[in-house]
C-alpha cells in the first residue's frame, strides 16, 4: 500500500500542477456584470434589476446589483466590481457630472460600460458620447404625457383662464430636460398661455422634490381653480398632486400625468379613485434591464459592440386601460 502510494504520488502531483491553471482559467472565464442604479427604492430600478436578472439566467453570466446613492458610492462600487473580477457594468449614475471619472476608472480596470436612463456628461459638461447609451425617447414621451392631460382637460370643460399647468423641471439632467421641454412645447402649441405654464424647478427627483416645487407654484397662484401637473417621473408628479391635496384640491380639479408607470402610479390608479394622479407613461423596463445587460454580455464575450444610442418608447396608462396594458406586459405584480 505504502509502495503503491509512493509510485502514484509523482503522477498525482504532476496532475495537480497541470490542472491548477485550468481551474483558475475556468474561474476567470465566468462573466460578471455589474448593474449600478441611483435610486434602488424606485420600482423602476427594481424592475430593471429583475429583467437584468432574467438575462443573467438566460445567458449564464453573474449579475452584481449595487445601489449607488451618491458620487462617492459610484467610485467605490466600481472598485468593488474590479475586486470581484467583473468585466463591465451598466450604470444609471446619481451624478451625471461624474461621467469622465466613471469612464476613466472603468478603463483603468479594463471594464466596459453602458449608460442607462441618464446620459453621463463629459468633463466640459457636454453629453459623453464615447460609451453606449440606452434611454427613453424623452421628448416624445414628455409630449405624450402632456397630450393625455390636455385631452382630459378638454373632456372636463374646464375654462382655460381658471387653469394652470405645473411643469416640474430638473434641467441639469438631459433626459428630464428633454421630457419637460416636449411637454411645454405641446401645452404651448395647444394654446395654454405662457403665464399659465408654470416652470417649477425641483431639487431632487423624488416625491419630496416634486412636493416642494409644486408648493411654490401653488402659493404664487391662488387664483387658479384647476391644475395640470407634469414632471419627469411618477415620484415627482405624485409629489405635486399631494401638495395640491394638502391645499384641498382633489382629483376633480387636478390632472397629474407621470412617467414610468410603476408601483406609485399603479397604486394611485387602482386604489385611489379620487386621486388627482390621472395617468402615466409606462416605460419599457425590459429593454432597459434585459437588453442593456445582454448587449454588454455579447460585447464582453464576443466583442460585438452595442449600438451607441438606443431609445425606447412608452405606453399611456390611465384608470381605463391599466389592467389591460399591465397584463400585456406581464407586469400585474405592480398592482398592490
Ligand atoms: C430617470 C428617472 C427615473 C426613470 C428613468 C427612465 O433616471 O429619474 O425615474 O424615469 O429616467
Amino acid at each position: 500500500m505504502y509502495k503503491l502510494a509512493r509510485t502514484l504520488w509523482p503522477g498525482f502531483f504532476l496532475a495537480l500542477v497541470l490542472l491548477a491553471p485550468l481551474t483558475s482559467c475556468y474561474q476567470q472565464s465566468e462573466i460578471k456584470i455589474g448593474f449600478l442604479v441611483k435610486a434602488p427604492e424606485e420600482t423602476w430600478f427594481q424592475k430593471e434589476w429583475d429583467f437584468a436578472e432574467q438575462a443573467s439566467k438566460d445567458m449564464g453570466f453573474r449579475l452584481i446589483k449595487l445601489g449607488v446613492a451618491d458620487g462617492l458610492s459610484v467610485l467605490s462600487a466600481i472598485d468593488n466590481l474590479a475586486a470581484q473580477n467583473a468585466q463591465g457594468f451598466v450604470i444609471c449614475s446619481p451624478d451625471v457630472k461624474l461621467g469622465s471619472a466613471i469612464v476613466a476608472r472603468a478603463a483603468y480596470f479594463g471594464m466596459k460600460v453602458i449608460a442607462v436612463d441618464d446620459q453621463l456628461l463629459d468633463s466640459d459638461g457636454s453629453i459623453l458620447r464615447t460609451i453606449p447609451y440606452i434611454g427613453i425617447s424623452a421628448r416624445e414621451i414628455g409630449i405624450s404625457a402632456a397630450a393625455i392631460a390636455w385631452t382630459e382637460f378638454l373632456a372636463r370643460d374646464w375654462k382655460l383662464e381658471d387653469t394652470a399647468a405645473i411643469v416640474i423641471t430638473y434641467n441639469q439632467l438631459e433626459t428630464a430636460r428633454a421630457r419637460m421641454a416636449g411637454a411645454i412645447s405641446y401645452l404651448d402649441a395647444v394654446g395654454i398661455p405662457p403665464e399659465s405654464i408654470l416652470d417649477s424647478p425641483q431639487k431632487t427627483t423624488n416625491v419630496a422634490g416634486g412636493h416642494s416645487a409644486a408648493n411654490f407654484a401653488i402659493t404664487k397662484n391662488p387664483q387658479v381653480k384647476h391644475w395640470i401637473v407634469l414632471g419627469l417621473n411618477d415620484e415627482t408628479v405624485l409629489g405635486g398632486v399631494q401638495a395640491l391635496e394638502t391645499r384641498g384640491f382633489t382629483g376633480k380639479d387636478v390632472i397629474g400625468v407621470g412617467i414610468n408607470g410603476m408601483t406609485l402610479a399603479v397604486t394611485e390608479l387602482s386604489t385611489k379613485p379620487d386621486s388627482g394622479f390621472f395617468g402615466s407613461i409606462l416605460l419599457d423596463a425590459k429593454k432597459h434591464g434585459y437588453d442593456s445587460t445582454a448587449m454588454l454580455y455579447r460585447w464582453i464575450r464576443d466583442g460585438i459592440e452595442p449600438e451607441m444610442d438606443t431609445r425606447t418608447s412608452g405606453q399611456a396608462i390611465t384608470r381605463e386601460n391599466y389592467m389591460e396594458v399591465l397584463t400585456n406586459h406581464g407586469l400585474l405584480d405592480l398592482i398592490p
